[in-house]
């Protein structure tokens, strides 16, 4: 990567300035007792936040990019690449000694017009996908330590795979083609199939563990499960654990990949319920992933430092009056009740 770019990026960002509300006194960095890389989702705009920054680099060992790593962001309408924003975080990343994980190459949901304008002509398509994936991947070679190679490929019931442009064109291989490109241009990376609900409902956990492991029969270099965990805090503690058991019984590395656990009880009204046992449904999930085998436990990311930087209290995602608040800082950045319990309970 151009060595000016890292450079520039590193120097927006002093962290000398006053920063935010002072961390408790008695309280170790939750870093500092974690077993396993803790990861945070960032946005660009918090890299030059000296309050996000503090509290960030103090908490956690590794970033993944909310937004500015996916094909949304990278990959402009006449098929150019745009790395300003991950090349940014990259030289954060190594300013502050923090990992990367890459977020996401394939995703149905978003695919572009440049790949849409190349649906008629399968070669080109092919050819575009394994170069876009292998630009990224490589350009981030020894940078991002893994990927999630494709994201959320299950529909939500389980029935099997989702269609999207990806699948149209290149059929159902459409996934291994992708780590088979990705694992060639970063044969370091550790590659993950990445989604959502898996806690939740079973049948979607059952299909996307038997697409693993037609993946890992057909050869595919699938090294990991990310487990997004956007779970609430009404969710069953013991499906936490059933699901984390679940997924590590494939030897494969285990990301929890987005925590966070909402107060909003029913997704369909989208009503806050303060009162809702969230702590519990946390600890079910550090309990879960202790259990893990240490070798496989390839990290854990919370989705958002502090509540008021989540995606669910977004203008698109916020629907009634009262805020989530579902990760482990407080929008002043004080650790909540989950932060002190992560480091009684970590190991
Ligand atoms: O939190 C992310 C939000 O800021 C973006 O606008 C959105 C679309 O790119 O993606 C959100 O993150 C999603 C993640 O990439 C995949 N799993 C679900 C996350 C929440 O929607």
């Amino acid at each position: 990567m151009d060595r000016r770019a890292l450079i520039a990026g590193a120097a927006a960002l002093t962290l000398s300035t006053p920063a935010c509300a002072a961390y408790p006194p008695g309280l170790p960095p939750l870093k500092s007792v974690s077993t396993y890389p803790l990861g945070v989702a960032v946005r660009h705009l918090h890299l030059s936040d000296p309050d996000w920054a503090r509290l960030a680099v103090t908490n956690f060992s590794q970033l993944t990019a909310e937004w500015e790593m996916k094909m949304e962001y990278m990959l402009r309408d006449d098929g150019s690449l745009q790395f300003d924003r991950a090349d940014a975080l990259a030289a954060f990343a190594r300013t502050y000694g923090m990992k990367v994980h890459g977020h996401t190459l394939v995703w149905y949901a978003q695919d572009g017009l440049h790949f849409q304008k190349l649906k008629g002509t399968p070669d080109a398509f092919l050819n575009a996908y394994v170069a876009y994936i292998q630009k990224v991947t490589g350009r981030y070679g020894g940078i991002v330590r893994g990927w999630d190679v494709v994201n959320e490929p299950i529909w939500n019931d389980g029935r099997g795979l989702r269609p999207c442009l990806w699948r149209e064109v290149l059929g159902d291989d459409y996934i291994g083609l992708a780590f088979e490109a990705a694992h060639q241009a970063d044969p370091a990376a550790v590659l993950f199939l990445n989604d959502y609900n898996l806690e939740l409902t079973p049948a979607k956990r059952t299909t996307f563990l038997k697409l693993c492991e037609r993946l890992l029969k057909e050869g595919a270099p699938l090294h990991g499960i990310g487990t997004q965990a956007h779970i609430s805090a009404d969710l069953n503690p013991a499906a936490m654990i059933v699901a984390i058991r679940d997924i590590a019984s494939l030897g494969l590395q285990v990301h929890i990949s987005e925590l966070d656990i909402s107060l909003r009880g029913d997704r369909l009204t989208n009503v806050v319920k303060p009162r809702l046992d969230q702590l519990k449904v946390f600890e079910a999930v550090i309990r879960a992933y202790n259990d893990v085998p240490a070798r496989q436990r390839y990290g854990l990311t919370v989705w958002s430092l502090r509540d008021k930087d989540s995606w669910l209290n977004s203008k698109r995602e916020r629907k009634g009056p009262i805020a989530d608040a579902p990760v482990l800082f407080d929008d002043r950045g004080r650790p909540k009740a989950m932060a002190e319990r992560f480091v009684e309970m970590v190991r």
